[in-house]
Formats: C-alpha cells, sequence, structure tokens
C-alpha cells in the first residue's frame, strides 16, 4: 500500500464524517480582498436590517424534488460524470476507496495537466539546470528562483532549497533526483494542511459558510459538496445567501435539484443574514445533517461585502453560539499571488477554517498552495479538479507535490 492509500484510508474517502458513536454504530461513510475587477453595482439593497430581522414574508424553500429516477444533467452545467472506478465509491465505508492515481483521464490526470503550467516550467527549468551538474551554490540559487516563478513564494523557496543543500550539497545529482527530493519537500509541507472537513453528526445540522471573492467557485463547491453529503446518507439543505444576484440563487437551486436538496432562498436584494437565520432554524427544526450557506463574492465594494458576512455570523451564532461550524474559502487557484491577500482578508474577518481550492484542472498556478500552508497553515480540505459534481476531491499532499513537479 502506498503512503498515499495508507492516508487515504486513514482519514476516510474525503474524510466526512466524525461517526456518532452512540447513534451510528455501523459504518458512516463520509469547499479578499474581493477579486481585483470589482465593479460597482447601482442596484443595492438598502440598509442592513437588524441583526435578527423578522422576515417580511416567509422564505421559498424550494422541495426536496421527489424524482423516482436520477435528475437529467444540463451539460453545461455538469458534463458527463465519470463512472466511479471498481470498488470505489460504492462501499458503505467510504473510508475505504481510493484515490485511483493510475486512472486515465481521471482527476489524478486532470490535476496533473491541469498543474502542467507550473509543472513544465519546473520540469524544464529542473532538466535544464542539472543535466550533470554539482548541486552547488549557483545551481541552488537558480533552483531558488525557479521556485519562487513557479508560485511557491520567497519563504517556501527558500526552506525547500535549503534542505535539498543540508542532504545533497556538492554531490552530482540529476534532474529526476532533484524533482524527487523536491516533491518530498513540498510534500511534507502539505502533510499538516492535507486535512479532511470532519462532518460531526452530534451537530444537527452541521453548518458550514462558504465564502470567497466572486468566481472562485463556491457554489459549485456547494453543489459538489451536497452531493457527496447526499451520498454518504446525509441530509442536507442549501441556503441562497448570495441574494445579490438572481442569477446566482437560480445556480444554486439548480444544484439543489441536481444534488435532490431543497433550497432555501429570498428574492433578489434580501437581507442575507436574514436568509442565513431562517435557513438555520428551518435546517433544525427538519434536524437536517447539514446547512450549506453560499454567499456573495462581490458586494458594491470590499467593506460591503465583509460586512455582510459579519452579519451573517453574528446571526447564525445568535441562534447557535457553536455555529457556524466551519467556515470555507473557496480559492480560484488561476489567481496565484492574488490568493495571499485573500486568506488574509477573509481570515480576519470571517473566522475561516479551513480552504478549497478549485480549478486545479485548469492553466493552474499550483505552487501558491505550497505557499499558503507554508504561510498560512490553514487546513485545505478539498481541491476542484473540473466543474462536474464528481470534480471535488480530497487534497493529498503526495499526490499534488509530485503532480506539481511533473512526477507520475
Ligand atoms: N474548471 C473548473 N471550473 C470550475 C471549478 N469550480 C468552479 N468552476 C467554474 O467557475 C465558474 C464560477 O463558479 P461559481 O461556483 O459560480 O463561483 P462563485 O464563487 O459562486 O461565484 P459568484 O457567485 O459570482 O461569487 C463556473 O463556471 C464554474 O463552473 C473547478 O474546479 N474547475
Ligand atoms: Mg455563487
Amino acid at each position: 500500500m502506498t503512503d498515499s492509500e495508507q492516508m487515504t484510508k486513514k482519514r476516510g474517502w474525503f474524510g466526512f464524517l466524525r461517526r456518532n458513536k452512540d447513534q451510528h454504530p455501523e459504518p458512516v461513510p463520509p469547499e479578499t480582498p474581493p477579486g481585483p475587477d470589482v465593479q460597482p453595482e447601482p442596484e443595492l439593497p438598502p440598509d442592513l436590517p437588524p441583526d435578527v430581522p423578522e422576515p417580511e414574508r416567509p422564505p421559498e424553500v424550494t422541495p426536496e424534488p421527489d424524482l423516482p429516477e436520477p435528475p437529467e444533467v444540463p451539460p453545461e452545467i455538469s458534463p458527463p460524470m465519470e463512472p466511479w472506478a471498481e470498488g470505489e465509491g460504492a462501499d458503505s465505508e467510504i473510508g475505504q476507496g481510493s484515490e485511483k492515481p493510475k486512472v486515465e483521464g481521471g482527476w489524478f490526470a486532470r490535476l496533473k495537466s491541469g498543474l502542467s503550467k507550473s509543472s513544465s516550467r519546473l520540469t524544464r527549468g529542473i532538466t535544464d539546470l542539472f543535466t550533470k551538474r554539482k548541486l552547488d551554490e549557483a545551481a541552488l540559487e537558480e533552483l531558488e528562483e525557479l521556485l519562487i516563478t513557479a508560485d511557491l513564494g520567497v519563504a517556501t523557496a527558500a526552506r525547500v532549497t535549503r534542505r535539498l543543500a543540508k542532504n545533497r550539497f556538492g554531490k552530482e545529482v540529476d534532474a529526476e533526483e532533484i524533482k524527487t527530493a523536491l516533491a518530498e519537500e513540498i510534500s511534507e509541507i502539505l502533510e499538516p494542511v492535507a486535512l479532511p472537513l470532519i462532518v460531526d453528526r452530534d451537530c444537527k445540522p452541521f453548518v458550514i459558510l462558504v465564502v470567497g471573492v466572486n468566481g472562485s467557485g463556491k457554489t459549485t463547491t456547494i453543489g459538489k459538496l451536497a452531493r457527496q453529503y447526499k451520498d454518504a446518507g446525509l441530509s442536507v439543505t442549501l441556503a441562497a445567501g448570495d441574494t445579490f444576484r438572481a442569477a446566482a440563487v437560480e445556480q444554486l437551486k439548480v444544484w439543489g435539484q441536481r444534488t435532490q436538496c431543497p433550497v432555501i432562498s429570498r428574492d433578489t436584494g434580501a437581507d442575507a443574514a436574514g436568509l442565513a437565520f431562517d435557513a438555520l432554524a428551518e435546517a433544525t427544526k427538519r434536524g437536517d445533517d447539514v446547512l450549506l450557506i453560499d454567499t456573495a463574492g462581490r458586494l458594491q465594494n470590499k467593506s460591503g461585502l465583509m460586512a455582510e458576512l459579519q452579519k451573517v455570523l453574528r446571526v447564525i451564532k445568535k441562534q447557535n453560539a457553536a455555529a457556524p461550524h466551519a467556515v470555507l474559502l473557496v480559492l480560484d487557484a488561476t489567481v496565484g499571488q492574488n490568493a495571499h491577500s485573500q486568506v488574509e482578508v477573509f481570515r480576519d474577518m470571517c473566522e475561516v477554517t479551513g480552504l478549497v481550492v478549485t480549478k486545479l484542472d485548469g492553466t493552474a498556478r499550483g505552487g501558491v498552495v505550497v505557499a499558503l500552508a507554508e504561510k498560512f497553515g490553514l487546513p485545505v480540505h478539498a481541491i476542484g479538479v473540473g466543474e462536474s459534481v464528481d470534480d471535488l476531491r480530497p487534497f493529498s499532499a503526495q499526490s499534488f507535490a509530485r503532480s506539481l513537479v511533473g512526477l507520475g
């Protein structure tokens, strides 16, 4: 068994659930500054209502559809899902699944090709640097520069090269050896943050607030998470907390239909905190296992967005002091270094408990994940490797590190 498989087994496939030992003796299986393009929006809700507003009218609850068959998947929203590899995902014990790193065209292949921008630069650079060459001062300096340009950040690049030097300085090294050693160093940095998001089944509902700048993948991640939780046998409600845009509510409703989860929503322009409050009340009344709350990524300005998010947090806490149980910051990997300031702002404003990094299937600048791990130490719960409902995967330190340096 590989290390990666052992890790997966130890933590559980996607590591979703902390078992409630009393009630569930059987195995229970288990995702700103606002973007630089924040534009003023003319139609704004007026002043935010008081903390715990009385709804003017009851929020709209899109009932869980009673569908005899799985719903049709609109192709523009989700390409056809990949079938599970044999023996994966079918077990009642989700923790037994493998990450299927060898499946052609599977998530690992997509992750690898997604990281190709970072990895090809690194791979080419390493090959040029280390063709029958000693690991001397000059080589180390060039390697450090290479790592910085691959978004790993100055501190991480320095740390990695220092550690390489410790073991191999003055020795003749080839490119493969350097890549392998790099992957090991990077994996070691990522290991402490590669942590699954664990749903505590004693919390009914386990409240997950999903935040991030516009377009980072919040709503899509909620859809993917909803599917995973539903597949694990949990009852899930979605709250359309992005009341700023009509299309955002509609998008979440589509995900609700696809995953057969009820969606609690209000009209565009309604108070997001009020909606979150009602959604929590509703999910609590129903005894739901999970409540996933979507939020806006863009408001009139950054301070408006932050004020709204903080208000959402306040009203949730008024109703349930322990909630939200998780605040997920969704980061688009393609933004590169900009991710640092997004983490700083959201972490300070919204008590972020973990990250989901999306779009690692694109021309991602995946090296930034390493820099974030080193700098902030926030758990990376999952990564997005595509738009499909199945494209949310646990974050494996080893797989990621190897993909990043172009190793299979
Ligand atoms: N390739 C790829 N696309 C993704 C991934 N996650 C999300 N997307 C796409 O990114 C776009 C934005 O995703 P959304 O989920 O709408 O992002 P959001 O954060 O909710 O955006 P706002 O509602 O505008 O704040 C959509 O076209 C998604 O399909 C991913 O992992 N890979
Ligand atoms: Mg959205």
